[in-house]
């Protein structure tokens, strides 16, 4: 998607403090940070929001919860971890560009 700024990053047309990548997914620290910790899941195939999101997704959404605990504790995040996905302007998502937030560090209860 030419106009999305997390395919940009993926595609390494826009620099990020990268985390973590394999063929599936990226991991990057959000540059705008809610938490002492705030890095942001990324597939690398582009899907819009999860209210696009179909059967044919299954496997790499598994793989993105599969990864999640490891680059939270590889992170420092030992001790847990919040996850948020904001869903549409409803969900007050702001990149389309279907990620998964992981918080952690100095999080108010909620
Ligand atoms: P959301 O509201 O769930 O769509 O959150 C999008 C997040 O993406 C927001 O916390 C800020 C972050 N973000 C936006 N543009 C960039 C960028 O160019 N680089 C990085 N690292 N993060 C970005």
């Amino acid at each position: 998607m030419d106009d999305c700024i997390f395919c940009k990053i993926i595609e390494g047309d826009v620099p990020c403090d990268l985390v973590y990548q394999d063929d599936k997914l990226v991991v990057f620290r959000d540059i705008r940070p809610k938490a002492k910790t705030h890095l942001l899941l990324v597939p690398k195939l582009h899907i819009k929001s999860l209210l696009e999101v179909q059967g044919e997704h299954g496997d790499l959404l598994s793989h993105m919860m599969l990864v999640l605990p490891k680059i939270a504790i590889d992170a420092g995040l030992k001790t847990g971890f919040r996850t948020v996905i904001n869903t549409g302007p409803g969900g007050g998502q702001e990149v389309d560009h279907l990620h998964l937030h992981v918080l952690g560090g100095g999080l108010a209860k909620f």
